[in-house]
């Protein structure tokens, strides 16, 4: 099955003439060690089939047929020095950046001691914080924007290098739990197979890393199949090469990926390219599949056996073993030594793996969030600043401030005091086009909602910029600058829009600690324009749908009512160590209701803290966002006309909550109304009704009602949105209906 044996009348003792010979920059020394590298790489794929139908591990991908431009790859560039986002094929190159055969086996036995994940990912989901190689996922080309983010880190510590240092110990945020590396010249490789060139994804990362001309190797291996689909299917003409050749800052290989010698010269340029700044680079290599896609493939159903018989005809190992023959640079015995001292570690180390111990169930909750810095922890609950106080000259009280206002005001002081932070989205700079801002052309835009604005002119476009109209990439490209110890505090400019994104959040940046076994993180904030109740909003910037996000583990949901909160978590969400998505409702951007005095630089809110807007004790309400000042008018109006007294519960974060306050509020009341603007089922408040079934039941005297948005779309005309939208005359008469009961 693994290697064919080559005319032993080729197998030529080492001569002379050739002793010194150099392939393209490989050495003979060299060439063994990458001939030793792709035999192992094979075999190890050997014996995991073997052991997968043994039923002693669970899963099982190849890297066959990759092997050559793997090692190529891995012997051009530097372990824990350049940047790594392999996928799954790339066993070969894992070997030669330092991975150990026994760690892989590890994986597929699921140890608790994999390095990789602790046995909570399948084998060839490679992740090796110390060699720099970056936790993998599943989905096809998901980590090919977050090379590019990776890349931008790297470009931004080197120009602002300060950035990277601890700050004193009392500054107690993130930066306490990430050690920041860089080097300047740094290149950071990202490697996809032919199918996965279909993605979106994979053209929003080319443009990016166009744009930046950053130092990124896209290396497309090129097997012709994704599954049973052909390229000339996936791709159209058939050639990706063809397709991408128009980037600019681009440098371009096409190369025969069996080839060891071709390959590794490919990425030699590849990598000098990248490394002498010049921009980023594209390596197309020609790869086979010998093994089908996966044990759970066979390919003799959509390939003939002719095509295969063409395809090993181009084996890489065997190809390199004939040529380490013909060179002269080791003979049959050489050859036979090699395999059998590979043969022998392999043994060795799947015996080990066998004996190691699986994870314990009780470790499931680990790592989820952050070990190291609680959010909902006394340490973010901070007071805010006296207000200014009051002149005599004009006696005016202190300027209350809106939402909108407070929020700049954060991310202002936060910006001065952590250099870390970088703020980027559609529109969010002040202009893109810089010139115009330092002849004082014009005022600058910073945001559809101006909270940007004057950001880029106070900290640079380095630290505040414009993004390509791209959600993935926003999210992204600050999921790798994060993961090299960045800050990015993005923005989504309507809830709405969010979608393109949604496989970055759910698949990489809400889970990418616990998939590493905390080997990794990337504490980013996303910030989102959410909701509706705009008279004119329609169904494309009126959603809400906070649901879908609280639903993720591993994300942090904060929905603030008011400046004063929004100020107070926002700067909870970013010196956290946890991803955060922070949802401004644009309604309360700028409502009276909202504003509150500039509360100081250090003002915070610890998640999970609710709070009580209204005491009382006959109704509990539980809401948060644009519905707070909308019951709010219901509870006293209730109080005015009925004489009920209503507590309202503003829950400010929906993820974590505040159960404490709640249970409180419920068994003093034993009534219970859940408000939130998302339409009705399946909504947020569906969960806390429910919880307050399962674990309230004996404390309540009536039903757990709930008002919400109506089950459809919320509509352009205002007589339509107010019949969708909970209303404050809804609010009163569910209320009033309760406490009847
Ligand atoms: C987003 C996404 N869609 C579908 C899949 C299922 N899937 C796994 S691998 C694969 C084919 C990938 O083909 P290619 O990119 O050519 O890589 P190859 O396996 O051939 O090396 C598919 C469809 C997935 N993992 N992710
Ligand atoms: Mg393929």
């Amino acid at each position: 099955m693994a290697t064919t044996k080559t005319d032993p009348k080729l197998a030529l003792a080492a001569n002379g003439a050739k002793k010194n010979r150099v392939y393209d920059g490989l050495t003979r020394d060299q060439f063994i060690q990458a001939y030793r590298l792709m035999y192992t790489s094979r075999r190890i794929d050997d014996r995991e089939i073997l052991l997968k139908r043994q039923q002693k591990i669970y899963f099982q991908m190849s890297g066959a047929g990759h092997e050559a431009i793997g090692v190529a790859a891995g012997l051009a560039l530097k372990p824990g020095y350049d940047w790594f986002y392999p996928y799954y094929r790339d066993r070969g190159l894992c070997l030669a950046v330092g991975v150990k055969p026994y760690d892989m086996f590890l994986q597929g036995v699921g140890a608790a001691s994999d390095p990789s994940s602790g046995g909570r990912q399948m084998p060839s989901h490679w992740s090796y914080p110390a060699l720099h190689i970056v936790t993998q996922s599943s989905p096809t080309g998901s980590q090919i924007l977050q090379a590019v983010g990776c890349a931008e880190g790297g470009r931004y510590f080197a120009r602002h290098p300060k950035a990277a240092e601890l700050p004193p110990s009392k500054f107690v945020d993130y930066r306490q739990f990430k050690n920041v590396t860089f080097q300047g010249d740094e290149v950071t490789y990202v490697s996809l197979g032919d199918g996965t060139t279909s993605e979106g994804e994979f053209w929003e990362a080319m443009n990016a890393a166009a744009l930046g001309k950053l130092p990124v190797i896209f290396c497309v291996e090129d097997n012709g199949y994704a599954i049973s689909v052909p390229v000339e299917v996936q791709t159209a003409g058939g050639s990706i090469s063809r397709l991408v050749s128009g980037f600019p800052n681009f440098h371009f290989e096409e190369v025969d990926g069996t080839d060891p010698v071709a390959s590794y010269g490919a990425f030699q340029r590849a990598v000098q390219y990248c490394r002498e700044g010049h921009g980023a680079a594209f390596v197309h290599a020609h790869v086979i599949r010998p093994y089908s896609h996966s044990l759970s493939d066979d390919e003799r159903l959509y390939r003939p056996d002719a095509e295969r018989e063409r395809d090993a005809a181009r084996d890489p190992v065997t190809r390199t073993q004939m040529f380490l023959l013909r060179e002269g640079i080791l003979d049959e015995k050489g050859i036979n030594q090699l395999e059998k001292e590979v043969e022998a570690e392999l043994q060795a180390a799947v015996d080990s793996a066998l004996e190691a111990l699986p994870p314990v169930p009780e470790s499931i909750m680990k790592y989820v969030y952050s070990p190291d810095l609680d959010p909902a922890s006394p340490a973010f609950e901070t007071q805010p600043a006296a207000p200014e106080p009051v002149t005599a000259s004009d006696g005016k009280k202190p300027a209350n401030k809106t939402m909108a206002d407070l929020i700049t005001a954060t991310l202002r002081d936060e910006m001065k005091r952590d250099e870390r932070i970088v703020i980027f989205g559609e529109d969010v700079a002040d202009v893109s086009r810089e010139e115009y801002l330092k002849r004082k052309l014009v005022k600058g835009k910073g945001g559809v909602f101006k909270l940007t604005f004057g950001l880029q002119n106070e900290f640079g476009g380095d630290r505040v910029f414009n993004s390509p109209l791209a959600e993935a990439a926003i999210v992204g490209r600050a999921t790798g600058m994060a993961t090299r110890g960045l800050k990015p505090v993005v923005e989504i400019q309507f809830f709405d829009y969010i979608w393109p994104a949604m496989m970055q959040i759910r698949d990489e940046l809400s889970v990418i600690r616990w998939r590493s076994n905390n080997g990794f993180s990337c504490p980013v904030v996303i910030r989102v324009a959410i909701g509706g109740y705009l008279t004119g909003g329609a169904i494309y910037h009126s959603q809400c749908g906070e649901s879908v996000f609280t639903h993720i583990p591993g994300l942090r949901v904060v929905f603030p009512s008011n400046a004063l909160d929004a100020a107070g978590l926002l700067r909870t969400s970013i010196r956290c160590d946890d991803p955060v998505l922070f949802l401004e409702h644009k309604r309360l951007y700028r409502e009276p209701f909202a504003r509150a005095p500039y509360p100081g630089p250090d003002y915070m809110i610890p998640f999970g803290k609710a709070k009580v807007v209204h005491p009382g004790s006959d109704l509990t309400v539980i809401t948060y966002g644009a519905v707070v000042p909308r019951a709010l008018q219901a509870v006293q109006k209730l109080e005015r006309e009925q004489d009920v007294s209503v507590e309202l519960i503003d829950l400010r974060c929906l993820n974590p909550f505040d159960w404490e306050t709640i249970a409180t509020s419920v068994t003093k009341t034993s009534r219970v109304l859940v408000a939130y603007e998302d339409s009705l089922s399946w909504g947020y408040g569906a969960e806390i009704a429910a919880r307050i079934v399962d674990q309230l039941f004996d404390e309540l005297d009536a039903p757990v009602r709930r008002v919400a948005a109506k089950d459809t779309f919320v509509a352009y005309q205002p007589i339509l949105e107010d019949a969708i939208l909970p209303q404050p005359n809804d609010l009163f008469l569910a209320m009033k209906e309760l406490v009847e009961y």
